[in-house]
């Protein structure tokens, strides 16, 4: 099955290609599910007589957008919390009420697998709307193995009812459950020497992730689990400098990570890591907006030495409700100051990257594959620059 889609403007985001690798009346070929030729209209193959042809009439196309860091799968939500801290709590408050993390481990642990996919479904739907055609989706709702697995279950699940490629991450070490009674090495131990094994057995997780922080853990900690993830052959990435700076750039970098995420409180020495190690930083404006941050990510040192940056939803009950990754984009152009280029190659080529998949999909490519947005509008710029408005076309997943 070859189909070509003609009469377009492409944005293939192919690095050699200077800003966002634009053609001007452009094609894709598609045989089967990968890409088989991207460039000029004039350049088509020929031999594309019996080939399905569609006219794009101008539209812009772009990579399927990829959102590399989601908490998607959980039960409930807490707009309770929402609202003791618009009238005033703060957020140790609001913990202290029995809310945080630990009140969606709650419900998560009360519903079922086949509610979880239920209540988690009109999330991924609304990501897809708008043209995803890759998600990552993290546990750490369950804290326990049984409800890890659940939530790690649930997440491969959506991915079979939707057209749309989950890859999903064994969050163990997000947070404390209350059974753990406040003994932090000790649930790290179960972390790492049970719940990972367990999980990486039965195949359900694609990478390992922790929360290094004050409030979470320390980078001692998620060392332990992330020498776990090595030896069973699992990328890792971390959740990193959100609130403070505990150097989790730098130790990411150091165990090779996939990706850093948030990176607020990041210094010069984490960045430089990062770039050298490959790392991606991954930007999630939705919580900073969320939670009212005013420390900024420092763009000016990822750029300074050519760290990767991504951005992403992280779409979670608690800090960031997000299912959009259109307004991700408006949001860190206006409260991060990156350009659209950036911001586009966020959400495509460097979420890629930050999933491991740069071989696969991020890129308007031949032999990668054919995952594709196509836009309504003339200009790459107007994807970010309006908020709440939805122009996708039509999207293609793996050739359909
Ligand atoms: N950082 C966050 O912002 C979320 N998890 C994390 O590690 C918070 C998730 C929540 O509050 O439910
Ligand atoms: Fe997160």
């Amino acid at each position: 099955m070859t189909k070509v889609w003609r009469n377009a403007r492409v944005a293939t985001l192919d690095e050699a290609l200077p800003g966002l690798g634009l053609i001007e009346k452009g094609a894709v070929v598609a045989h089967g599910e990968r890409i088989a030729f991207v460039g000029a209209e004039a350049d088509l193959p020929t031999g594309l007589g019996k080939s399905e042809i569609i006219d794009c009439e101008g539209r812009l196309i772009t990579p399927g957008l990829i959102d590399c860091h989601t908490h998607l799968v959980w039960a409930g939500n807490r707009a309770n919390e929402f609202e003791m801290r618009l009238a005033g709590a703060t957020y140790e408050e609001v913990t202290r009420a029995g809310g945080g993390i630990v009140s969606s481990v709650s419900s998560l642990r009360a519903a079922s697998e086949d509610e979880l996919v239920r209540q988690s479904l009109p999330r991924l739907d609304a990501l897809i709307s708008e043209g995803a055609t890759t998600v990552e989706i993290k546990s750490g709702y369950g804290l326990d193995l049984e409800n890890e697995k659940k939530a790690l279950s649930a997440a491969r699940r959506l991915g079979e009812l939707r057209p749309v490629d989950i890859r999903t991450t064994f969050l163990g070490a997000h947070a404390m459950p209350a059974e753990a009674a406040g003994d932090k090495d000790a649930f790290i131990a179960k972390v790492a020497d049970e719940m990972l094994p367990a999980i990486a057995k039965l195949g359900l997780a694609d990478a390992v992730d922790g929360f290094c922080e004050g409030i979470a853990f320390s980078p001692e900690q998620i060392a332990r689990v992330f020498d776990r993830a090595k030896s069973l052959g699992l990328p890792v990435k971390l959740h990193a400098d959100q609130l403070s700076n505990l150097h989790g750039a730098a130790l990411a970098a150091r165990y090779g990570a996939l990706s850093a995420d948030h990176l607020e409180y990041t210094d010069e020495a984490g960045a430089m890591a990062m770039a050298k190690a490959g790392s991606v930083a991954v930007l999630l404006p939705g919580a900073f907006y969320f939670i009212r941050e005013t420390k900024k990510p420092p763009l000016d040192l990822f750029r300074k030495h050519g760290t990767k940056l991504a951005l992403a939803t992280d779409c979670n009950p608690g800090t960031s409700p997000l299912t959009s990754l259109l307004l991700t984009m408006n949001m860190a152009a206006t409260l991060f100051g990156m350009t659209v280029d950036e911001c586009l190659a966020g959400v495509t080529r460097e979420a890629a990257r930050a999933l491991g998949l740069a071989d696969e999909v991020g890129t308007l490519q031949a032999g990668k594959r054919a995952d594709l947005a196509i836009w309504d509008v003339e200009r790459p710029a107007e994807l970010v620059y309006r908020m709440g408005f939805n122009p996708l076309h039509a999207r293609v997943w793996r050739g359909q």
